[in-house]
């Protein structure tokens, strides 16, 4: 899906600013009553999630729909066009009704989704209402509990008379932050459009060959014009289908970034696309870049601000990116959903690695808010295997261009060893499903949970090890002898493989400010001793290509005993002041070279 663009033939509406909404049931609202204004509605900002923009449980444990709602007035100059409406995240389900009739309907809360609009507005005022749902159970992506109950049952028996009140239970540690989380807007093409445009890169000496792919709606011909970054043309092709050459291409490099356009001409329609050039592929244990071999510095994040919630804050963007520029970091994983288009182009544009995610996350019956009990078939018990192709498509479809992607991760945790056969009958398909998705063909990964690795069927399978780690926290806090030694122990089992291992997670929860001499556990020395552990112990693997450290920042988590004010693992705090690792981090990081720093 292109991303909304205003061009010589496009026309482009954004509608950020203040809604209004009201708090509804449960239940799925009446269709019949999505064409009336809402009673007694309050102000709400778009783009941002509404838990955190008034005070009270009522917004903040919100159990079920909202209703979003706005006039649309719309000029009468557009409507000679294809007027479409386009909403860049919903989370987590969306009903969209424009004059009170249902125009579309969207399942999941991380990835875009539009409906041409022609035929339902007219020229002046216009109802637009947005039906949101918040609920995650056993059939949504990420997982929570079935039915709003608490999923740690069994500690006590049930008490008669005390109903605890619904509301939703992650089987994941962030904070379910809900509503219009990204951009709404309207945007026009001719009735004969450009509907997607594929571009696949390849090098070879110094020139690109760039294969390219445009669907189109309507008869016409179409022609591509390439500029490089002063504007200068550097090549042309003609045709749906085809490929051109760059001749002495500068390449798109980690932290090195180098942007080509790609102008494509349909008719009356016209879309620019900015694409890199940059090859990606796993080679024995070594994952390169550009032929390189590349090494992974960096984070696992979130989106997740204070008053946003997981709105979109493009000044948070372009500070974080910032800030992993003075740390030296190279990369990050989108943990756990797939981060907005903003901030993919953003990546692009800064040269920042991506490891792009779906929002499979909490697939683990037997772990986390879920866990307790005789152990189930996660497999067997979800309902999410439909839902979680559809994720594995659309994520794939939306970011397949960008440069900075360079793999698919396409879960988090899941559980791969209660029952390995399972898991792995229900993972083979989604691997090879995301190979087939890709264009560029790039690798492709299952971020693990801490487990009995020696069991695990469904790892092995994937292009490059991910491993979420918590030796010298979950598993032996406080003793990081017993926590290195552990770890060791563990990559000498997978360095039989002969694949490239990573990190995508290990880190300590952290209270800043906290200081002690001898480092003990939430104190800013002890997760610094706990970096420099698993880095000595790390550093002596030729086939362990990265590190990204949980987490980038402190974030917002349900609340519970687990957690003090959200999850502290954060390098720098959530208003991103930086603890005693981050400088830490900047010092090794900025000795660590992008390439060839394993043999
Ligand atoms: C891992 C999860 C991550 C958590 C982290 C933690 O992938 O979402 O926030 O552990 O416990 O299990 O901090």
């Amino acid at each position: 899906m292109l991303y909304p663009q205003s061009t010589e033939s496009r026309t482009l509406i954004d509608l950020s600013g203040i809604w209004n909404i009201r708090l509804a049931d449960e239940d799925a609202p009446d269709d019949n009553l999505m064409g009336k204004p809402l009673e007694q509605p309050l102000p709400i900002s778009v783009p941002a999630s509404y838990n955190d923009q008034y005070p009270g449980e009522a917004f903040r444990d919100h159990y079920g729909w909202v209703l979003y709602q706005r006039t649309l007035s719309l000029p009468a100059l557009l409507f000679s066009e294809r007027i479409v409406l386009r909403f860049g995240a919903v989370t987590h389900h969306a009903k969209v009704y424009i004059n009170g009739t249902l125009i579309t309907t969207h399942r999941g809360g991380f990835l875009p989704f539009e409906a041409e609009i022609t035929e339902y507005v007219s020229p002046g005022d216009n109802l637009l209402t947005v039906a949101v749902d918040n609920k995650i159970d056993y059939s949504t992506l990420p997982v929570g509990s079935e039915q709003g109950g608490n999923m740690l049952t069994g500690l006590i028996p049930d008490m008669p008379g005390v109903t605890p009140k619904k509301q939703n239970y992650p089987n994941f540690d962030f904070f379910n932050y809900s509503g219009i989380n990204r951009p709404v807007k309207i945007y026009t093409t001719p009735h004969q459009y450009i509907r997607d445009i594929t571009l696949v890169p390849t090098v070879s000496g110094n020139d690109a060959c760039v294969s390219y792919c445009v669907e189109t709606v309507g008869e016409g011909e179409v022609s591509l014009c390439v500029r490089d970054e002063n504007g200068e043309i550097v090549a042309n092709a003609k045709g749906h289908k085809g490929s051109f050459t760059i001749q002495n291409v500068t390449l798109w490099e980690p932290l090195s970034a180098y942007l080509y356009t790609a102008e494509v001409h349909f008719g009356q329609d016209q879309y620019k696309e900015p694409f890199g050039v940059r090859t990606v592929c796993v080679q024995g244990t070594q994952f390169l870049i550009n032929g390189k071999p590349f090494y992974f510095k960096g984070f696992g994040k979130h989106e997740d601000a204070p008053f946003h919630g997981r709105g979109l804050n493009e000044t948070l963007n372009v500070k974080d990116l910032g800030l992993m520029h003075w740390i030296g970091a190279n990369s990050f994983r989108t943990s756990h959903y797939p981060y907005s288009e903003e901030m993919m182009r953003l990546c692009d544009r800064e040269g920042i690695v991506v490891i792009d995610e779906t929002p499979a996350v909490g697939v683990n019956l037997n772990f986390g808010a879920a866990a307790g009990g005789t152990p189930k078939d996660t497999y067997k018990e979800l309902r999410v295997a439909e839902h979680h192709k559809e994720v594995i498509e659309q994520m794939i479809q939306r970011d397949k261009n960008h440069a900075c992607v360079v793999m698919w991760s396409i879960a988090n945790e899941s559980d791969t060893t209660t029952y390995p056969d399972s898991a792995l009958n229900y993972f083979k398909p989604l691997y090879e499903l995301a190979h087939a998705c890709d264009p560029q063909n790039r690798p492709v990964t299952i971020v693990g949970v801490q487990n009995d690795y020696t069991k695990d069927k469904t790892l092995p399978i994937t292009d490059v090890i991910c491993l979420n780690r918590y030796y010298g926290w979950y598993v032996y806090g406080g003793d990081l002898k017993a926590a290195g030694d552990s770890l060791q122990v563990e990559l000498d089992y997978w360095q039989k493989l002969g694949k490239p291992l990573m990190f995508t997670e290990y880190g300590a929860d952290t209270v800043a400010g906290l200081h002690t001499i001898t480092p003990s556990m939430f104190s800013e020395e002890y997760q610094m001793a706990f970096y420099k552990m698993v880095h000595s112990v790390a550093d002596c693997y030729d086939f362990f290509i990265g590190e990204q450290v949980w987490n980038f920042a402190d974030f917002a988590t349900v609340q519970g005993t687990m957690r003090v004010d959200g999850n502290k693992k954060g390098i720098f705090t959530r208003d991103r002041r930086p603890k005693l690792a981050a400088h830490y981090l900047r010092h090794r990081w900025h000795q660590i070279p992008d390439f060839n720093y394993k043999k």
